[in-house]
């Protein structure tokens, strides 16, 4: 119980005009100063489109700020190793700083547990950094935060479900972050089959019991609630990504182009990448990062500081024995 719970709140409305109900706009003007920084990392299969599909969601704002060179004018390769790659968007008046974590893809690899392994280090790696900062004396104001807030799995759209491999991934993954699964390449699929393969993977998340975000959680509104049921019944998402632009009826638009027709990234009733967009980035941008902190990270902090607890008492209990029995040696 709090220090001051017995304490009884008198409600009163100030007589003239006070002022504090500006804080919000300080609070604003402090975080728009500030920025924000998100982190997403992408995983999956080998050439499923990871890397494009991150071009795609991001695509205007591509420009290695190395080299000033824009990227997406370079044909992508094959991701062979975690690389992380930082951008610095300006909306208005509000900085997003996004680091970009791509991933090698999964190939045929037999080793389930040594194709996870590096994306799982790099994760904790970033959770560890940071309570290492976090525990010394002189802490930074503020801590550069490199935590991984969402993590984006590419599933095959093969027909049949989730592979061995996936499984496996997704269990770790999903105990450490936040995971929102994308069937990609749908336009490899018609849109029954799109349906029919959705509930069959939603069957299998149920049945292996991964905890996908978004989560259920008390402190929702009424409003919250029905958003994030809705969310739910479209994950996992069936995406297409294309770096290029195509015409379709005079008009340039982002999509891809076959023999057998057209796909327009951005048309609600070809795919449904624009939903991915709207809940990665206008609904759910800052519960991912919130969730990042107060679920995962606080996760991992609190079972390190058990664990240093326990190994100090258990150091202490070791040293005690020690002298205790050195004594008796002395007194013998
Ligand atoms: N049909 C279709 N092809 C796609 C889609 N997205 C990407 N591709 C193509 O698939 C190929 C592989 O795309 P990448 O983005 O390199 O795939 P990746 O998952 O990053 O591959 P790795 O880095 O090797 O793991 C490229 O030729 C893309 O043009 C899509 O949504 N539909
Ligand atoms: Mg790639």
């Amino acid at each position: 119980m709090s220090a001051n719970s017995s304490v009884e709140v008198s409600h009163v409305t100030p007589r003239g005009y006070v002022g504090f109900d500006t804080i919000t706009s300080q609070i604003e003007h402090r975080l728009l100063k500030r920025g924000f920084q998100f982190n997403v990392m992408v995983v999956g299969h080998s050439g499923l489109g990871k890397s494009t599909l991150i071009n795609t969601l991001f695509a205007s704002h591509l420009i290695d700020p190395a080299t000033g060179r824009d990227i997406s004018k370079d044909p992508i390769t094959k991701t062979t190793e975690i690389k992380v790659s930082a951008h610095s968007l300006v909306e208005d008046r509000v900085r997003l700083n996004i680091n970009i974590i791509d991933t090698p893809g999964f190939g045929d690899q037999i080793n389930n547990e040594r194709v996870c392994e590096p994306i799982v280090k790099y994760i904790k790696e970033q959770h560890s950094q940071y309570l290492r900062r976090e525990l010394t004396a002189q802490r930074e104001k503020l801590i550069p935060d490199t935590r991984v807030h969402a993590v984006l799995y590419f599933i095959q759209p093969n027909g049949t479900g989730l592979t061995q491999l996936d499984v496996f991934a997704l269990k770790r993954l999903t105990e450490i972050a936040n995971v929102i699964p994308v069937i990609a390449k749908a336009d490899a699929m018609t849109m029954d089959e799109r349906t029919t393969f959705r509930e069959s993977i939603q069957q299998q998340f149920e049945h292996y019991g991964f905890k996908i975000y978004p989560y259920q959680s008390d402190d929702l509104t009424e409003e919250e609630i029905e958003l994030n049921e809705s969310i739910r019944s479209i994950i996992p998402f069936a995406v297409v990504g294309s770096e290029k632009e195509i015409s379709i009826n005079g008009e340039l638009v982002r999509g891809r182009k076959t023999r057998w027709g057209a796909i327009a990234v951005e048309d609600i009733n070809q795919c449904e990448f624009v939903f991915l967009r709207e809940f990665l980035i206008r609904t759910h941008l800052q519960d991912l990062i919130e969730t990042t902190a107060l679920v995962h990270y606080e996760g991992f902090r609190s079972r390190q500081l058990i664990a240093l607890k326990e190994n100090a008492s258990s150091r202490a209990s070791a040293a005690h024995m020690s002298q205790t029995s050195s004594t008796m040696l002395q007194q013998r």
